[in-house]
């Protein structure tokens, strides 16, 4: 039995451009936690205290020591069948446009090309004061906090932390591709967290059908055209599959 509706394959096949975006809920079948959901990373730590300027200049130390550890289970997580449909969905579609708020590089780990950051990743570092990428290698076993060599502040993580601006081409690239795409996918995200909340309405004011993923309600859902209820490194490749039937039954 088919268990994507009609409607949504009808405007795939019919799409010019696709637009997916993602969030935490996308990497918890790889074992990576969400932040808010019940046993979310927000349920045990203080976004203000981790995930801010004001958390690092008052204790640098433990914010770092915190990443580290999130380094540490990113690295040793691998990317889930969910990452691997979107990466396929690459390859399907004339125009397609993965925009991410996850720090976790496992999109491009599964084959993604075509990805705007727009938190930034865990993966790489910078100076937090000049704004020096910061290229050595960083031991994940090592609990000490790098120093800039060109001005001696310390390094953190080229994550966005919370009262910080997005990046301007990846933000602005983003509101491009959600304002003028035929179909905008808004998978694994609470859709709490601005600005990046606003590109699924965006998607939606411009006339896009646009599709919900994620086995919860958000504060979205009533706007989603369909609302596909199930985790989506299970939904994702039945859609795949179910998209690749229809095409080929109706050429
Ligand atoms: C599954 C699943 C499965 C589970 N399959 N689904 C009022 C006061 C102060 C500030 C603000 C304010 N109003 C707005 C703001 C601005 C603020 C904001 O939005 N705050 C809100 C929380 C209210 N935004 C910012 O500060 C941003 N900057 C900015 O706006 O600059 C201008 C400005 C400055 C100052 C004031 C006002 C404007 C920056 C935001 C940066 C967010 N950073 C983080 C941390 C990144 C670094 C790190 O990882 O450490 O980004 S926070 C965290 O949330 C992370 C995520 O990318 C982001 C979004 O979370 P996401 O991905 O949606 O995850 P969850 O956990 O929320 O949801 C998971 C979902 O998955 C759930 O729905 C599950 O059901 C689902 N799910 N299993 C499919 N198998
Ligand atoms: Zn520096």
């Amino acid at each position: 039995m088919e268990k994507i509706p009609k409607i949504l394959l009808e405007s795939l096949s019919n799409a010019e451009s696709v637009v997916v975006l993602t969030g935490a809920g996308v990497s918890a079948e790889s074992g990576i936690k969400t932040f808010r959901d019940p046993d979310g990373l927000w349920a045990k730590f203080n976004p203000m205290e981790l995930a801010s300027v004001n958390g690092f200049m008052s204790n640098p130390q433990r914010v770092w020591e915190w990443y580290q550890f999130r380094r540490e289970v990113v690295n040793n997580a691998q990317p889930n069948p969910g990452h691997y449909a979107i990466a396929e969905m690459e390859k399907l579609f004339p125009q397609f446009t993965l925009i991410t708020q996850n720090v976790d590089r496992l999109h491009q780990r599964a084959g993604s090309k075509n990805v705007l950051e727009l938190h930034g990743n865990i993966i790489e570092n910078h100076c937090f004061k000049c704004k020096e990428p910061y290229k050595k290698e960083i031991d994940l076993n090592s609990k000490e906090l790098p120093i800039c060599p060109l001005c001696g502040a310390y390094i953190r993580p080229s994550v966005v932390w919370f009262g910080e601006m997005l990046p301007e081409y990846e933000l602005s690239k983003a509101y491009e591709v959600s304002d003028s795409c035929d179909v905008f996918f808004s998978v694994g995200t609470s859709a709490e967290v601005y600005p990046a909340a606003n590109l699924p309405y965006q998607a939606k004011r411009n006339g896009a059908f646009v599709v919900e993923v994620n086995p919860n309600r958000t504060s979205f859902s009533h706007i989603a055209d369909v609302c596909l209820t199930e985790p989506s490194g299970v939904i994702l490749p039945i859609l795949i599959t179910e998209y690749k039937e229809y095409i080929k039954g109706k050429k």
